[in-house]
């Protein structure tokens, strides 16, 4: 059969994994891919340059061009609006199968079956599930009975319990050629060595995916591939792509000292890029960083999130100390490794003195080259919501807003607040911004002799913040933010001299 899978914004790794699957069954698979510039669920949102720039309407051309048998549709909150317009505008000229997978319909299940453009969903991994369906529809027969598939039968929502999760040795290899038109694999490789996570933090889809495991008793939560798979994987990026960095975009690097032992001895002798990892600062109690950089790591992101222990252990649910991260970043420091930090601001309980002590706690760090601000945004059904909504923070009304994937992104200004509110933290928002290229004394003086107030009224805010991350990554040769800015400007030459590609081969 031939299917496309639709991708907005950026690459979608579970598509690449899914694509292999499928493709090993003799399936013709492609992608059809949107650049949505300036509004890519990304960071850019500039709806006005967005509308020059726009491509949805030639995506939509070249997929009913293609006459595919399936749609197939990734999903999470941001891009649920998005790929429901999209599947409409098909259907109403070419009459297909959709089939719809991901975090979104796996933790909102009702909100997306109830949908005309929904024709199939599978919750939880969809490999072998997919897989299956497609057999069953060949034949005409079966498709009712496959265990993580739901769909609408004479009126009826046939929802059917989702099946034990797959062993990490048999995850498939990823297809990346779905993307080699689009995206520049060999500057900036992408790709997730586990699934699952260490760590259940309230406000995280990892959350409500543990809870969701566990209550049908699907496996072991946290699963990591085989070093030697990982390495594989790369070796053959490096050679077919003449790969020069890896990003591993994992939920935390491992959870297994016994994994990162083998995997930090062989990677350098084996693949030998620079690369970059997400960690969290129980994982740097110790002597990793050293072991990182004798590796190449050459970033690593933290989740910090918030310095006010009560709000990290009550509301995000997170048991480090403010002792242990500061002990992590001190490590990662020595170990002469740059860093970014993610801190969280609209949370419940935060208070402006939060957010200075966060600064402060920062601000002596010389490899910090980013501190990247995220607001809160509720994802449905993650523990967060479910205390927000008992707490009265939000209503049902609001939770509706958020199974429709209606809020803004945590990029932009996360789940709605009061705009007084809004407008204060976009102060520290500039302020977080300005950390890197603020030499500490600089940054004490402003907080203070408190006279940050005065951001407050500043016009245009957002373009303050994105001008400042722009100077920020050039004066600390920041590998991801030139990456992407450099993507940006290609891609916007490709729009000039009309040479947009839409579809894979
Ligand atoms: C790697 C990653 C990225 C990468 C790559 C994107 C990607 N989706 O691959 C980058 C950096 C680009 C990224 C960006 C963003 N991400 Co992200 N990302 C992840 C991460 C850490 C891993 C995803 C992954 O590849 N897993 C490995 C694959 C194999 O597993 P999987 O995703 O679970 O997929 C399986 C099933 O879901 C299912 N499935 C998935 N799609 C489909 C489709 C069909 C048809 C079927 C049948 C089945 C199916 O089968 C898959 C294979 O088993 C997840 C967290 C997580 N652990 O899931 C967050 C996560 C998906 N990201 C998230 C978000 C919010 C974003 C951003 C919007 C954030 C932002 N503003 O920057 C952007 C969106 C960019 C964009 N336009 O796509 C959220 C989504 C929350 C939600 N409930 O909607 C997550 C869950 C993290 C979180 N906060 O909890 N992300
Ligand atoms: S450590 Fe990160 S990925 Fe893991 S549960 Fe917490 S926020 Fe989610």
């Amino acid at each position: 059969m031939k299917i496309i899978f639709p991708v907005v914004g950026a690459e979608n790794i579970s598509v690449a994994y899914l694509s292999s699957t499928l493709k090993q069954a003799g399936h013709k698979v492609m992608v059809a891919f949107d650049r949505s510039l300036f509004d890519d669920q990304q960071y850019f949102s500039v709806p006005m340059l967005n509308r020059f720039l726009n491509e949805k309407n030639k995506v939509v051309r070249e997929i009913i061009g293609q006459k595919p048998d399936i749609l197939a549709i990734s999903c999470f909150a941001d891009n649920y609006q998005w790929c429901l317009d999209l599947v409409r505008r098909v259907k109403k000229s070419h009459q297909c199968v959709t089939v719809w997978g991901g975090i979104h319909p796996t933790s909102c299940p009702e909100e997306v079956i109830q949908n005309d453009e929904v024709d199939y969903m599978i919750t939880g991994e969809g490999e072998m599930p997919f897989l299956e369906l497609l057999e069953a529809l060949g034949l005409s027969s079966g498709v009712e009975m496959i265990p993580n598939i739901w769909m609408k039968r004479n009126g009826k929502v046939i929802r059917n319990n989702p099946r034990p999760l797959m062993a990490p040795e048999d995850f498939p290899a990823v297809d990346k050629t779905i993307y080699e038109k689009f995206i520049p694999l060999k500057e900036y490789y992408l790709t997730v060595t586990s699934k699952g996570c260490i760590c259940q933090c309230s406000y995280c889809s990892q959350n409500f995916l543990k809870n969701w495991e566990a209550g049908y008793g699907l496996g072991a939560f946290l699963r990591e591939r085989p070093v030697s798979a990982v390495l594989e994987e790369l070796k053959s990026m490096k050679n077919r792509y003449a790969i020069r960095y890896v990003d591993i975009k994992n939920n935390v690097l491992s959870g297994s000292k016994q994994w990162l032992e083998e995997f930090l001895s062989r990677y350098p002798q084996e693949v030998g890029l620079p690369f970059r990892i997400m960690g969290h600062p129980l994982l740097f109690q110790q002597d990793l960083a050293e072991k990182l950089k004798k590796a190449g790591c050459h970033h690593i992101q933290m989740g910090i999130e918030s310095f006010n222990p009560q709000v990290r252990k009550n509301v995000l649910l997170r048991n480090e100390t403010n002792q242990q991260i500061i002990r992590a970043l001190d490590n990662i420091e020595k170990a002469g490794i740059n860093f970014s930090a993610d801190i969280m601001v609209g949370l419940p309980g935060e208070s402006e003195e939060d957010l200075v002590a966060a600064l402060k706690a920062l601000s002596k760090y010389r490899r910090l080259i980013r501190a990247s601000v995220f607001w809160l945004q509720y994802l449905p059904n993650v523990s967060i919501t479910r205390m927000a909504l008992a707490k009265g923070y939000i209503n049902d009304e609001n939770e509706k807003i958020i199974n429709k994937g209606l809020q803004n992104n945590y990029l932009s200004t996360g789940s709605p607040m009061e705009p007084q509110r809004m407008r204060i933290i976009k102060t520290y928002h500039i302020l977080f911004r300005l950390l890197p290229i603020t030499p500490k004394p600089v940054m004490d003086f402003l907080l203070d002799k408190k006279i940050y107030p005065i951001f407050r009224y500043m016009p245009f805010q957002v373009a303050v913040i994105i001008f400042i991350d722009v100077l920020v990554s050039i004066v600390r040769k920041d590998y991801y933010a030139k990456w992407i800015m450099g993507w940006y400007m290609k891609q916007i030459s490709r729009h000039v001299f009309r040479r947009v590609e839409s579809i894979s081969d």
